[in-house]
């Protein structure tokens, strides 16, 4: 059989069509152990391109579909991390490996923000990049998947709507009510804010996310904002008015012009209002994100990034919505304490999110030792089952035992 072809640019092997194992693009200024990579990929029947500076390999990607890019990061000219950067602005799914000689904690974060799949420190061990290759290609296939099966059932949703569904929305905003959480300082152990979380007593549509599915297909999301933003106002008048309240906004209600109109009903009660956008959909979809955001701000509006660490690892939410807070998804503080792992990916996310300018809630705290890890980052907003359940007016809140003393005063 011939040989691969090792040629930057090079059509290569049989295999290295849509079926084949996948393209790779290897970025290293080290010209040997390039090629020796390469030699190792072309034998677990990947196709490489290989390129010895991150300039050469943009002139690449502009020109060709990868699958995978393995790039070091320290190398004359522009780095590896500014080309993830680039990479990121325009191709959210293909996964990027970074490798370097000398690791250091800066560009470690910048690399987890920019979503970089993996960092290996060289000198490693072959297999372990073949490995990490297959895993990313495999990876990249399945988000090339879901993309297209997102828009495959979102068209097949707006035309097959279930018979009886506008009638069970009907319901569902006709009964819709907010709980409402608080979101705690932990330090001075005050109530900070609330979250107002929609509930509604239609049974066949039992949670707020069955409730959105539906306003989703019906392309009523509008109504259902309106609603929440209508009981919004009203818990707004019961509480405090040193209290914010942290109300969760669907991307698609950017588009709403009732949400902008400085004449509705919550309009006056913006400086009081953080609105809370998910990591979990996308900005991407809705034209003009960042100016509807700016013309809510002036309104008074401030934001919120919601589930931060659950959405994708890209960075749309941050640079559309430039956000006032973010909101750490429950799952990363879940059981924090027992988690290296976790307490290294948090340590990072809250490091850059304070850089970012934006203070850091941590959701879902539950019990007394995340609490504690999480204020010993320096967080010191939380949110959780730990301080109070959702209820349907403000509840008594626990504080559990106080966390240690030099947690409690910053200057101490
Ligand atoms: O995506 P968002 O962060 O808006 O979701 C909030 C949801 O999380 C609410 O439905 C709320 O009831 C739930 N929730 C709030 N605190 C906790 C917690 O400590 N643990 C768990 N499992 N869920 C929580
Ligand atoms: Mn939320």
């Amino acid at each position: 059989m011939d040989e691969p072809t090792l040629r930057p640019g090079g059509k290569a092997s049989p295999h290295a069509d849509q079926s084949g194992p996948g393209r790779v693009l290897l970025v290293d200024d080290e010209v040997a152990l390039t090629k020796s990579l390469a030699r190792f990929l072309h034998k677990a029947n990947f196709e490489c391109t290989m390129a010895t500076s991150a300039d050469e390999a943009l002139h690449k990607i502009m020109s060709a579909r990868y699958d995978v890019i393995v790039t070091d990061i320290h190398m004359p000219g522009t780095s590896g991390v500014d080309l993830l950067r680039v990479v990121r602005a325009y191709d959210l799914d293909v996964p990027v490996i970074l490798m370097t000689g000398g690791p250091d904690v800066a560009s470690a974060i910048q690399a987890v923000e920019l979503g970089a799949l993996l960092y290996l420190c060289k000198p490693f061990d072959t297999d372990k990049l073949v490995r990490a290759v297959s895993k990313a290609a495999k990876l990249h296939a399945m988000a090339r998947l879901k993309r297209e099966g997102v828009k495959l059932l979102g068209q097949e949703d707006r035309t097959s709507v279930p018979e009886g569904l506008g009638a069970s929305l009907d319901r569902a905003l006709r009964s819709l009510r907010l709980a409402v959480q608080p979101i705690v300082r932990v330090r001075n152990q005050q109530v900070f804010a609330y979250e107002a979380l929609m509930r509604s007593l239609e049974p066949s549509l039992p949670h707020p996310e069955a409730v959105l599915d539906a306003a989703e297909r019906l392309d009523r999301i509008y109504e259902v904002g309106r609603a929440v933003r209508a009981l919004a106002k009203d818990a707004l008048d019961n509480l405090p008015p040193d209290v914010l309240l942290f109300v969760n906004l669907h991307p698609r209600e950017l588009l709403d012009q009732h949400l902008v109109d400085p004449s509705s009903a919550l309009a006056p009660y913006a400086p009081r209002v953080v609105l809370e956008i998910t990591e979990r959909a996308s900005l991407e979809d809705v034209p003009d994100a960042q100016a509807r955001v700016s013309a809510l701000r002036r309104l008074g509006y401030r934001f919120a990034l919601d589930d931060l660490g659950a959405g994708h690892a890209g960075l749309g939410g941050f640079t559309k919505c430039e956000p006032e807070f973010v909101k750490l998804d429950m799952s990363l503080a879940r059981n924090i304490h027992q988690s290296p792992a976790r307490q290294k990916l948090v340590r990072g996310l809250y490091s850059l999110a304070v850089e970012l300018d934006a203070t850091v809630i941590a959701e879902g705290i539950e019990h007394t030792e995340e609490r504690d890890v999480l204020a010993e980052f320096g967080c010191d907003y939380m949110q959780g089952y730990f301080f109070a359940k959702p209820t349907f007016a403000p509840s008594e809140v626990h504080w559990g035992e106080p966390p240690p003393r030099s947690l409690r005063n910053p200057q101490a």
